[in-house]
């Protein structure tokens, strides 16, 4: 609706002065929020809506040059346009059915029935289309605005000239829409009705004879009402503008329903009340919704001063405080970090108690590509991913370090844990330079999340040394690195088994939780995480559209699926009562036993057809549950992020490609 606003020629403003006059009668405002009002009385309204705005002006188009053809014929034919009292048309010739109506065409009407005294000249296809209808529907001075549904509808069931397909489906919509969106009983609108109101206001648009584009645009403008329509139902959120349009044509429809009060019609007057209140609910919630607007935009524009403060503060990226946490952020992400050899893949496996990265002796590196695991603890996912060692004989640490990096497309928004995995030892000058390299890569706030597992525990039982002995025994630069850790450290044996195995695992993930508590549960973050998550939302964002795109099609497929199914079979159905229908009009039957029985017939027809139709829209309901519940859960944060993350270690891509550039000549800018 909104989107389509400006294309949408059946909008019109609402005057200033007519908002004027309006307001003056203003009925009291309905006091509680728009979410309080029925359902059925939102449904009613946007059919309303529906009919009058986008099916009634499409009428109109369709229906004056046909009957202004009428007209020609019918003045060639029968003079028509100088008929006297004593020779005239009384019966429409095409189906000598209805008996025209000459009370509504020239001031006939205060000849109060004295016939003699009516002037029977018809001079336009304006009165032409009056005798057709009841003296109450015919109070329009053109086929334009002042010509409502009611008429237009009456004019194609009752005019011959209109195709058999168009008169079945006007006749449906006089009756199981207009008709009871007259009376105003809201019960009536249930899901169904709502639903079937769509599809019959759909078929006519098909049975008429429209070109292409102008079909499309119908259908489009019927869809987003729908839609929009659901949603207002749902309580879903609305945009603003989508709400004021709603009101706006409110206002038209309840403007339109004030200039029939004058008719006998007393119904009118408690539709034109509805409205009134539903408009003034509206204004109420667009009210609402601008004041919360307000209220946002000042929170936007607070942060965004926080955050240009902030910025000042934080332009050395060394310093970037750790990212704040996430309410969604049910992940433990964990990065093994070290020196080749040191046994950071056996870590990896010891932590995931199963063998899934590849760890064992060699004088080369084993891992040479970033590789990530999953599993859960205490309803908790648990992201490992094993990055390859520095120091390598035969690998540069800067192509290591561009392979390392990927770990942060992997772990993004940031990781809670950096393992550095030592083995015990000596600590050379080769693992001094291992830590010194991550934290120019990732800055000293590094070790706020790091964790030393010093590896091969199995050598320290054998000389009957606790890890505090040997920490306490140990070289400065280690002791100094376990202070800026904090004393995060932890003896593994990888290769354990029984208990133990699992002890170690557990005495882990308890350093794990008193550090997560201590760093607020906010993971680490730099620089280049950031970088990485801004990628990597992109990247979410466009395949979440893709598969939005591609989910719409499916479904427009299924529908269209059904719709062809149901096709030929509805068409009989439609056939079959249209002969009922023609044989009872034909005033060929006499007996009224043989009417009564036709009469059944057709209401048998009738409700056989509006099973076929709820049978069809069922069937389409179905089938589009069944594309979304295969699409959705594709569609969910999670998965889209794992996805993203499967990109990049897999080297699919991704946001790999947008940000290594990145990223390596960041890691240049930090001479690695
Ligand atoms: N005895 C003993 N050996 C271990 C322990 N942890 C790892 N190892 C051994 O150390 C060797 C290297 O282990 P990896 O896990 O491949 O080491 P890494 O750090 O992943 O090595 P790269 O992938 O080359 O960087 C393997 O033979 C492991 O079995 C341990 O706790 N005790
Ligand atoms: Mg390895």
């Amino acid at each position: 609706m909104a989107e389509q606003t400006s294309l949408n020629p059946f909008k019109r403003p609402i005057s200033p002065d007519l908002q004027r006059q309006d307001d003056q009668n203003k009925v009291q405002r309905i006091t509680g929020q728009l979410e309080d009002l029925d359902e059925e009385k939102k449904r009613w309204l946007i059919v309303g809506i529906c009919l009058h705005s986008i099916i009634s002006p499409l009428l109109r188009r369709y229906i004056d040059p046909i009957v202004s053809n009428l007209y020609n014929s019918l003045k060639s034919s029968d003079s028509i346009d100088k008929q006297e009292n004593n020779k005239y048309l009384k019966k429409y010739p095409a189906t000598n059915t209805y008996y025209l109506n000459y009370e509504s065409i020239n001031n006939n009407r205060n000849e109060k029935r004295n016939y003699w005294n009516y002037d029977y000249k018809v001079t336009s296809h304006v009165d032409l289309s009056k005798l057709f209808l009841l003296p109450n529907m015919a109070n329009y001075s053109g086929i334009d605005e002042s010509c409502d549904s009611s008429a237009l509808l009456g004019m194609i069931i009752r005019i011959s000239s209109f195709p058999p397909g168009v008169k079945i489906v006007a006749e449906k919509i006089r009756e199981n829409i207009r008709n009871s969106w007259a009376h105003c009983k809201f019960g009536e609108w249930d899901r169904v009705k709502y639903t079937n109101s769509f599809v019959l206001m759909g078929q006519l648009v098909k049975e008429l004879d429209l070109g292409d584009s102008e079909r499309n645009r119908i259908f489009g403008e019927l869809k987003t009402w729908s839609t929009n329509g659901l949603k207002f139902m749902k309580k879903k959120t609305l945009g603003l503008e989508i709400v004021d349009e709603i009101r706006q044509h409110t206002h038209v429809l309840s403007e339109y329903v004030q200039t029939r009060l004058t008719e006998t019609d007393n119904q009118f007057h408690s539709v034109h009340k509805e409205l009134k209140d539903l408009e003034s609910g509206l204004q109420e919630r667009i009210e609402n919704l601008e004041s919360k607007t307000k209220e946002q935009d000042d929170i936007i524009k607070n942060l965004k001063k926080e955050v240009r403060e902030k910025k000042v503060e934080d332009h050395n990226p060394k310093h970037i405080p750790d990212s704040p946490v996430s309410a969604k952020d049910n992940e433990i992400r964990i990065v093994l970090i070290g020196r080749t050899g040191h046994g950071k893949s056996a870590t990896g496996n010891s932590l995931l108690g199963d063998i899934h990265f590849q760890s064992q002796m060699s004088t080369t590196s084993v891992t040479e590509k970033c590789k990530r695991g999953e599993f859960k603890r205490k309803g908790k996912k648990v992201v490992i991913v094993d990055t390859p060692g520095l120091f390598d004989t035969e690998t540069t640490n800067e192509t290591v370090t561009k392979e390392i990096i990927k770990c942060i497309g992997m772990t993004s928004p940031g990781p809670h844990v950096m393992v550095l995995v030592v083995s015990l030892g000596r600590f050379t000058r080769e693992e001094q330079e291992t830590v010194k390299h991550f934290v120019n890569l990732f800055g000293e706030n590094v070790f706020r999340h790091m964790i030393v597992v010093f590896t091969r525990k199995d050598e320290l039982s054998k000389s009957n040394l606790s890890i505090e002995q040997y920490v306490e025994t140990s070289q400065n630069d280690l002791k100094t690195i376990l202070g800026k850790c904090e004393n995060r450290f932890i003896a593994f044996f990888n290769d354990a088994v029984g208990q133990s195995k699992f002890e170690q695992v557990d005495g882990f993930f308890e350093i794990v939780e008193s550090m997560r508590i201590k760093n607020g549960g906010a993971c680490y973050t730099n620089e280049l995480y950031k970088e990485a998550e801004l990628a990597l939302q992109g990247r979410m964002r466009i395949e979440k559209e893709a598969l939005e795109m591609k989910m719409k099609k499916e479904t427009e497929a299924v529908r269209n699926e059904v719709q062809d199914k149901y096709k030929k079979k509805l068409e009989k159905e439609l056939k079959a009562k249209s002969k009922l229908e023609d044989v009872l009009n034909s005033n060929k039957i006499k007996s009224e036993k043989d009417k009564e029985n036709l009469q059944k017939q057709l209401d048998e027809a009738n409700e056989k057809l509006n099973r076929e139709l709820e049978k069809k829209e069922k069937e389409i309901l179905e089938q589009i549950r069944k594309t979304e519940d295969e699409f959705k859960p594709k569609m969910t944060e999670n998965a889209l992020r794992t996805n993203q993350r499967n990109n990049v270690e897999n080297e699919r891509g991704g946001i790999l490609s947008d940000i290594l550039e990145g990223l390596v000549s960041f890691a240049k800018l930090f001479g690695l």
